[in-house]
């Protein structure tokens, strides 16, 4: 059963990543959702589709942990790249970073990109994915000194600076992330009887 202490949902979110995690919270502050931090049961599989990577690590928490709960898979997707890093995201980053993607796409004229955040949530009997995307360009250069991950380098659509230089207020308006809890939210706040 979902727990509501003070008439709040309380969720846990699978996640070895604060900002994540600071973000999601930050969203769902004002649905009158709870979310705690657990970092120990996240099955890291491989697919090329995000939503599977959510899913699959959401059922098996669920196994284990029995109890209601959250799992976010996000990735960038870059088009000259035919969508590199997007479900690589992570192992990217950590390997050749921001100036590597930059390398990779040196006299690169197309700098479209999304990032993309697919939530599945199982709770009761319901498994739920929501997904939320966020379209806008890689920079010429790393600029910014918040947020995490590729922050520095992606300018969502309708600005002229990164994420990073944005900071989390702009970027919790209007990212993949925010998107997709949101949806989870509105979900969740009519399923409030179940
Ligand atoms: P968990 O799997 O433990 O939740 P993780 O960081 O490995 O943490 P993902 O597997 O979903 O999470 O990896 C997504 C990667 O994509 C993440 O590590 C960042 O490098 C990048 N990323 C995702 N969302 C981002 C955002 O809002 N800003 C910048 N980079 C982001």
């Amino acid at each position: 059963m979902l727990k509501k202490g003070g008439g709040n949902i309380k969720l846990a979110f699978i996640t070895s990543n604060q900002h994540k995690y600071f973000e999601a919270r930050q969203v769902l502050s004002s649905w009158n959702i709870d979310l705690y931090m657990v970092d120990s049961v996240k099955l890291e599989v491989q697919d090329e589709e995000i939503e599977n990577i959510s899913r699959t690590a959401a059922i098996y928490a669920y196994n284990v942990l029995k109890k209601p709960l959250i799992v976010e898979d996000s990735g960038l997707f870059i088009e000259a790249l035919n969508g590199f890093p997007g479900p690589f995201s992570s192992y990217a980053h950590k390997t050749i970073g921001n100036e590597g993607i930059l390398r990779l796409l040196s006299g690169e004229s197309n700098r479209k990109a999304y990032f993309k955040a697919s939530v599945t949530c199982v709770c009761n009997e319901f498994v739920m994915t929501f997904n939320g995307l966020v379209y806008g360009t890689i920079s010429m250069e790393p600029k910014g000194d918040k947020g995490f991950g590729f922050d520095p380098i992606f300018v969502p659509k309708g600005f002229d600076k990164t994420f990073s230089e944005l900071g989390e207020d702009v970027k919790n308006k209007i990212s993949h992330r925010s998107k997709a809890f949101t949806e989870l939210a509105m979900w969740l706040s009519q399923s409030r009887n179940l």
